[in-house]
């Protein structure tokens, strides 16, 4: 294996010390690059992209080329591990992700299968061994899944949603059928983030979008039980070095206290903690990762190193903080302003690892 050149981001997620605070950005690779746009249209639509590990790994190491971010993250999505279990994922424009066989009833998440993750998913495999061949050790790569919560609002809805009508009704009505769902997908996700792991993924992040619109005792039945399940039974070392697993449930807000509790290297915060609390919240058990507002890079330069300083000082001294947005950057941005922000990390964060 190729010695890696900047393994800052793996050193801040272990709390270890580091000279300045490493960053990626939340879905780096996407729709507000117009060369992500071109390789996406030659690729014909979105999951062609994610099928195709050459064009994949190209969109992946595209937003590297620009900045000087210290990870990649692997270009796929959360919901192939769905589209895997046989519901048949497509994407209609403007609308988003949607589903041919959405689970409608308790039947239908009995008669659910864990499928074999080799067969269905070897193009996410694919991706991920050619993508670590390209980056030849330059900066880590970041493998993901979605938690099994945030995968099952769009089993169950069969698509995006804002109030969770049917997967809620679930939880009142038919907690014990939504408890099999939440196992099944927890075991397939968990065979996934394994094998990207064995193909070479160097941390992995687990994203719980929409966890957070449980009410807490019923995020820890159904969310946390089951990204607990997933954390028990990741590869957590490989080659001499410690994969780290980043927990990021948006909105977590208290929340963060039982998902440190997890065994989790680090959480990934939204804007709407400050991080200064999130610490206190967590009692330094984790590294944190995050969390400036993505709206802050529709403004001025001078705004957004506004925002970088107060966020970098809101974690304050100490390792254990990776910077990042509050969630993912959207397609409306210059790609520009993300440039500021990036040269604001760099220039503003060593006088906090002192
Ligand atoms: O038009 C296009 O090109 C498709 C847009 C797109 C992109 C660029 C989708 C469809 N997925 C992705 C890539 C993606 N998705 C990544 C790539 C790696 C990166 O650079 O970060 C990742 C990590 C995701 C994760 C993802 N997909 C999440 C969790 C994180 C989050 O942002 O909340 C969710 C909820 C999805 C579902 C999904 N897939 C695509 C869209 C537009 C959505 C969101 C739909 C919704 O809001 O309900």
């Amino acid at each position: 294996m190729t010695e890696l050149k900047n393994d800052l981001l793996l050193r801040a997620l272990m709390k270890e010390p580091v000279p300045r605070t490493p960053l990626w950005i939340m879905r780096q690779a996407g729709r507000y690059l117009p060369e992500y746009r071109a390789t996406r249209e030659q690729a014909g639509d979105f999951m062609s992209l994610c099928r195709n590990p050459d064009l994949a790994c190209e969109v992946t190491l595209q937003p590297l080329r620009r900045y000087a971010l210290d990870a990649a993250i692997l270009f796929s999505d959360i919901l192939t591990v769905p589209d895997a279990m046989g519901l048949g994922l497509y994407f209609v424009t403007g609308e988003g992700p949607k589903f041919r066989d959405p689970l409608q009833t308790v039947d239908a998440i009995r008669n659910l299968r864990v499928p074999d993750v080799e067969k269905e998913l070897g193009y996410v495999f694919d991706a991920v061994r050619t993508i670590r061949r390209e980056l030849n050790g330059e900066v880590p790569l970041i493998g993901f899944a979605g938690s099994p919560f945030t995968c099952g609002t769009y089993m169950v809805e069969g698509g995006s949603s804002r109030e969770f009508p049917t997967i809620k009704g679930l939880a009142a009505d038919a907690p014990e059928a939504l408890d099999e769902l939440m196992d099944k997908v927890a075991d397939t996700t968990t065979e996934y983030l394994n094998a990207q792991i064995e193909a070479g993924a160097q941390a992995v992040q687990i994203f719980d979008t929409w966890g957070a619109a449980l009410e807490p005792d019923n995020f820890r039945r159904f969310s946390l039980a089951s990204m607990q399940k997933i954390v028990d039974g990741l590869i957590r070392e490989k080659d001499g070095r410690r994969i780290p697993v980043i927990l990021f449930t948006k909105g977590a807000g208290p929340l963060l206290k039982d998902l440190a509790d997890t065994g989790c290297d680090a959480l990934g915060v939204d804007w709407t903690t400050d991080l200064e609390q999130a610490r206190e919240y967590v009692q330094d058990k984790v590294a944190l990762q995050g969390n400036l507002d993505p709206a802050t890079l529709r403004e001025s330069p001078e705004v957004i190193r506004e925002g970088v300083a107060r966020t970098l000082a809101s974690y304050g001294n100490g390792p254990g903080h990776v910077f990042n947005l509050g969630h993912g950057i959207t397609p409306d941005i210059d790609p520009d302003n993300l440039g500021v922000l990036v040269d604001a990390v760099h220039e503003m964060s060593p006088q906090y690892h002192t």
